[in-house]
């Protein structure tokens, strides 16, 4: 898979076409049909909102993010057959599924990085886009530094190294946008919320 570095350490793979048009478009429906969908509230600034998306999740550990906490849940069989292939593709025993449903361009997703001491100290993360072609903010912390990457219908994203540290990722609005998008995020959880990587040994 085509590899970007973005220096100190940070970089992302990017495969465009890694499933097919049909297999991509078969597992939106069964995704569709068979994840149990939530509009959930998160905390903001001390605000309680709703996110601008739908959620779905699969998991066996809870996971902790932006004030609320995903109970450990099992996932339907379209879930398990995906996650095998992605262990596989990515060499990394993810062992948390969590699903965007983007339900047309005016969902989205907030600047935020994953760096929940529980993804450990480098975490590579991989994603799986379906659907409506999204585009995929990269900030620089600290830094006016900007990169967008299209995230295509079928496509796969692995993040890994200092990503979440030095970057932050959004999904922007689209205004013109009608069709929905799913993307499935894979997560390796090292515990339950708060569990710290225990440090190396020299
Ligand atoms: O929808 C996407 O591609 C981004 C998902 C994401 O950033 C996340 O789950 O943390």
């Amino acid at each position: 898979m085509p590899l970007r570095q973005l220096g100190a350490g940070a970089w992302y793979r990017y495969e465009p076409s890694w499933l097919s048009p049909e297999a991509s478009r078969e597992l939106q429906r069964a995704l569709t049909e068979e994840v149990p969908w939530e509009q959930r509230p998160i905390r903001m600034f001390g605000r309680e909102i709703l996110q601008p998306r739908l959620i779905g999740w699969a998991g066996a550990l809870p996971y902790r993010y932006s004030g609320q906490t995903l109970p450990p849940r099992a996932g339907p069989d379209v879930l398990r057959r995906l996650l095998e292939r992605v262990v596989d593709e990515v060499g990394v025993a993810f062992n948390h599924i969590l699903l965007n449903r983007y339900r047309d361009g005016r969902d989205h997703m907030g600047r935020h990085a994953d760096d929940e001491p529980e993804l450990g100290r480098e975490p590579v993360i991989a994603a799986v886009s379906l659907g409506a072609k999204r585009r995929f903010r990269l900030e620089k912390k600290g830094s006016r530094t900007k990169r967008t990457q299209p995230l295509a219908d079928g496509s796969l994203l692995v993040m890994g190294g200092t990503m979440q540290h030095r970057w932050y990722h959004a999904v922007l609005k689209e205004t013109g946008c009608t069709a929905e998008r799913i993307n499935v995020t894979f997560r390796l959880l090292r515990g339950p919320p708060g569990t710290r990587q225990q440090p190396q040994r020299q």
